[in-house]
């Protein structure tokens, strides 16, 4: 059976080129993926897609038939792909792999908000399908960033309810002691309060440590997956966490 796996997090954040790296990886280590575009609003996208929304949801073709704005149109649009979601099942069964990779809406509202991805993901994931959360390094370097982010992926994960991994993009862009920072909060969320603590006071911070005791109570803190596309790095990793929920750690074969 297919193993499916959504990328979703905020604008911005690196969904599109994980989704890219990540099939370069798995297809080097023999291991059969393809991506599917599941972002009608993609301008230019980092791969070439081998199944792509836009064929059949087009932005410009929303605004002119619904006479919409861009924002509008991509409120519509969002909705618009459950419509198409057996043509796409369909495509990817054609293809016979063993992976499917979905990119997801730049912006995360668009994905994790509509009541139309729920479906998405139930018809396209069916019942093996996990999400992989993105974490944007220049967020999830301060501590109240890294609560912020941990307050969005646990949303998300609550709202989907599926098998979800946290993942830091872009590690090449941190310097070794805020990549060590991230990666002490990520193991060990002692740390993350006493930096939290130590933040310069005010309403923020006040904000945060609440935040952090409602998502400590929610038990939804997980180690964070450093990766980043630019050095291939991280994926084995990746594909690591993944097997433990598509296969009970079992090595899919490769082809
Ligand atoms: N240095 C570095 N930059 C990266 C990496 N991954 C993504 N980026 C950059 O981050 C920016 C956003 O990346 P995307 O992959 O388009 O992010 P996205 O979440 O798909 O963005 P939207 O779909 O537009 O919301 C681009 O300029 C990428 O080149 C990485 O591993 N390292
Ligand atoms: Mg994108």
């Amino acid at each position: 059976m297919i193993a499916n796996l959504f990328v979703v997090g905020p604008a911005g954040s690196g969904k599109s080129t994980f989704a890219a790296a990540f099939r370069e990886w798995m297809i080097k280590n023999e291991y059969d993926t393809i991506v599917v575009n599941l972002d009608p609003g993609a301008e230019l996208l980092p791969y070439q897609p081998d199944i792509d929304i836009r064929d059949v949801v087009r932005i410009e073709d929303i605004m002119t038939e619904y006479g919409l704005g861009p924002n509008g149109a991509q409120i519509v649009a969002a909705d618009l792909v459950a419509n198409y979601v057996g043509d796409i099942k369909r495509d990817v069964d054609s293809y016979e792999s063993d992976y499917v990779i979905y990119d997801t809406a730049g912006q995360l509202e668009l994905f994790a908000f509509r009541a139309a991805s729920n479906f998405i993901v139930d018809f396209l994931g069916e019942n093996r399908c996990a999400l992989a959360f993105m974490f944007d390094p220049t967020l999830a370097k301060t501590p109240s960033g890294f609560v912020s982010l941990l307050l969005l992926s646990a949303t998300v994960h609550f709202r989907f309810y599926k098998p979800y991994l946290n993942v830091l993009s872009k590690v090449d862009i941190l310097s070794d002691e805020e990549l060590g920072n991230i990666a002490e909060w990520s193991e060990n969320w002692n740390s993350l309060y006493d930096s939290l603590i130590n933040d310069s006071p005010g309403m923020h911070r006040e904000l945060s440590i609440e935040l952090f005791k409602a998502l400590e109570n929610m038990n939804v803190f997980r180690k964070l997956i450093p990766t980043s596309a630019r050095m291939l790095y991280g994926y084995e990793d990746i594909y690591s966490a993944l097997q433990l929920y598509y296969a009970a750690g079992e090595d899919l074969e490769k082809r």
